[in-house]
């Protein structure tokens, strides 16, 4: 029985630990009160339900001697290089230590006890899913928390390819690159997209897809981008899930409220000036729309349309922290050079305000 009493020992430590780390995320990353209060009363459970066998379990602790230490030392299988990575993994701790404290309670004769932690089993599998409910929305909020939304071109990027601007957006540390190539053959871009995915994914960058719903779920991208002509929102959404990003550009106010009340999870405000690169696009809507969104819209917004380093002054200090270029910058002599002075300029706008 010592032995029975050691994994349970191992277990509970094992649990508690677990969603130490989920409560502690949700308390001081995500400061969300009622996740924090949901995993810290499963927690409280975990530690109390077995309070007066406590000394029994602990008599057997040896932890000198665990061979799971030294296996655990020489390979990276508990590698983590993303919060979600890591919330996951803890919710699986916690559940399979549960498990196994459920199943050694039982054969060490303790069946009600082994009850509660089956019941405390069900509360962390309900508790994963608001909070990955809540992660998603975190995420999504954050979604355009970049200052440099990128867009691929490549009839503009002067003989380059797709993958070529793509990897220097990636080096010169942009956050969100959006495929878009309205000309190419369905194979051609689901290939690029499979591609850029890749790279994108290693990068910890935001993989958007323009237009195309099937390849970004082919590809696994983060998100898709859509127009006012495109399916309905709604339908998108019922293709992609929650999780998805969904982006819709817009070019009025009327548009703009209309997409938030349809779920977009950010959208496109512009044409602000004038544009060669989006073909039917409407005039553009120039900084007013862009004031109208600053002043109204909560949904992540991005400013499009005719941004050139020489104009995005005005485009930040008006107040978008988001901006998007398309020729700007696959159409430079160097990509990586381009993105470095356009990023100072924004930041000079940004701290002059800061000041003001
Ligand atoms: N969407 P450039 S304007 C893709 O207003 C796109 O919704 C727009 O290209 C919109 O930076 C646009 O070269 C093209 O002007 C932006």
């Amino acid at each position: 029985m010592n032995k029975i009493y050691r994994m349970v020992d191992v277990n509970i430590n094992r649990v508690a630990e677990g969603l130490r780390v989920l409560e502690d995320l949700a308390r001081f990353y995500y400061t969300e009160s009622q996740l924090t209060e949901e995993i810290k009363k499963i927690r409280h459970r975990v530690r109390k339900a077995a309070n007066n066998l406590y000394l029994q379990f602990l008599s057997q602790r040896d932890s000198a001697n665990d061979l799971g230490f030294d296996i655990s030392q020489k390979n990276n299988l508990d590698n983590k290089t993303n919060i979600k990575a890591l919330i996951l993994g803890n919710f699986k701790r916690v559940q399979e230590g549960l498990r196994v404290i459920e199943e050694t309670l039982k054969v060490a004769g303790y069946y009600e006890l082994s009850k509660v932690y089956e019941a405390c089993r069900y509360d962390a599998y309900t508790v994963e899913r608001l909070y990955f409910a809540r992660f998603n929305k975190i995420i999504k909020k954050n979604v355009l928390d970049t200052d440099l939304y990128c867009l691929t071109a490549e009839e503009y990027s002067k003989g380059r390819n797709n993958i070529e601007v793509v990897q220097q957006m990636i080096e010169a540390g942009v956050k969100i690159i959006q495929y878009r190539e309205k000309d190419k053959k369905m194979l051609y871009k689901y290939e690029e997209c499979k591609k850029i995915r890749e790279m994108t994914k290693a990068a910890g960058v935001t993989f958007i897809v323009n237009d195309d719903i099937d390849i970004a779920l082919l590809v696994k991208a983060d998100g898709v981008h859509i127009g006012q002509e495109d399916l309905p929102i709604e339908k998108v959404r019922e293709l992609v899930g929650d999780e998805m990003i969904v982006g819709l550009s817009t070019h009025s106010p009327l548009q703009a409220q209309d997409a938030i009340e349809r779920g977009a999870d950010y959208i496109g405000v512009g044409p602000i000036f004038k544009t060669f690169t989006k073909k039917d696009v409407c005039d553009p809507v120039g900084l007013e729309y862009l004031e109208y969104v600053v002043k109204n819209v909560d949904t992540p917004f991005v400013a499009i349309g005719g941004i050139k380093e020489h104009n995005v002054a005005d485009v930040i200090s008006r107040g978008a922290k988001c901006v998007a270029m398309v020729t700007e910058i696959v159409g430079a002599e160097d990509i990586k050079q381009k993105i470095e002075s356009i990023r100072k300029t924004i930041k000079s706008v940004e701290n002059k305000d800061s000041i003001l």
